[in-house]
């Protein structure tokens, strides 16, 4: 039995034994989040180059009153991710819903972020869920009276491909169910050399977020990975409309991973992310592909980032 559960290697391991064995090599950016990972990308929100977090905040400030009256009053607030502490207050200040829940699939941070929540908002049942968001769930018994409002902010659609961003949203909207509005950030196409310094920072934090794939694959998939030779890349791709992560071997390496070995040459990479960026127009027709009426889209004056309001 023992060797059974020995053996049996964790989601991590098993796509990072086949995304290494591929022509180009690739690792999920999902996996960028353990805690270390988590730290790092709290710390790129705050990044003076990382423009997406700070511009949400402020379209959400000063569109709250907009969401509240295209939504209409008495309904739940359904966030997709684990409550993003200082965006969550600003919708439940605009909306004032009775219910609130946040879903994510780690339990122990969702939890901790909801019970923060719920000595706020006294006023707000906080019901949050552990489940995976990617695929349609039943929600809690005391949300499903009301129709829902959905929160998924921070342009983390971007990082899925057109094909899974139209299915995930389909998801949404199934959860949802009939009647549903869907608030949702999305970053805008821009000045490349915006966007490379903003996943290139001076700092060296998104840097540091992009090694740390590295580290965990030699902490957690008993790894020898040689850290030190591989410098961390971001590339605009304009025909593609994304940026592009990679870990780039600075010299020929080989390492081990659960007892499997692997090759760079020098000059070849490890792709770990993918982050498109829609103009306003393409954000609209992501949304009637996967079943939504697009019906407002809020901008800065610089049109670095858009909060758009859709409608099921
Ligand atoms: C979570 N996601 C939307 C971020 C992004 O901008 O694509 C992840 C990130 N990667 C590097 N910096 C931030």
């Amino acid at each position: 039995m023992t060797d059974v559960i020995a053996d049996t290697l964790s989601a991590f391991g098993e796509a990072v034994l086949a995304g290494l064995s591929q022509p180009q090599k690739t690792v999920p950016a999902r996996f960028f989040y353990d805690r270390r990972g988590s730290e790092l990308f709290e710390a790129i929100t705050k990044l003076p180059e990382y423009y997406p977090t700070r511009t949400e905040i402020a379209l959400l400030r000063a569109h709250g009153p907009d969401i509240a009256r295209l939504s209409g009053p008495h309904r739940a607030v359904i966030e997709f991710g684990s409550g993003s502490s200082r965006k969550t207050p600003l919708l439940l200040d605009a909306v004032k819903p009775p219910v609130y829940v946040p879903i994510d699939i780690s339990g122990d941070y969702l939890h901790e972020a909801a019970s923060t929540l719920a000595d706020a908002y006294p006023d707000v049942d906080v019901l949050p869920v552990t489940a995976d968001f990617t695929r349609p769930l039943t929600l809690p018994a005391g949300a499903q009276a009301l129709p829902a409002l959905g929160f998924f902010p921070g342009s983390t659609i971007g990082n899925l491909s057109h094909a899974a961003a139209v299915d995930l949203l389909r998801a949404l909207a199934a959860t949802l169910g009939a009647g549903a509005c869907l608030v949702i950030g999305i970053d805008t196409r821009k000045n490349p050399r915006l966007l490379e310094t903003a996943y290139d920072d001076d700092a060296g934090v998104t840097a540091a977020f992009n090694l740390n794939l590295l580290h965990r694959m030699n902490r957690e998939l008993d790894g020898d990975v040689p850290v030190d030779a591989f410098e961390h890349r971001a590339v605009w791709h304009d025909g593609l409309g994304r940026i592009e992560m990679h870990l780039v071997a600075t010299r020929d390496v080989t390492f081990r991973i659960c007892g499997r070995s692997f090759s760079l040459a020098a000059g070849e990479s490890i792709h770990t992310e993918n982050s498109y960026k829609y103009t306003i127009e393409e954000a609209r027709l992501l949304a009637r592909a996967s079943g939504w009426e697009p019906l407002a889209a809020w901008t800065d004056h610089e049109r670095l980032f858009a909060l758009h309001f859709w409608r099921a």
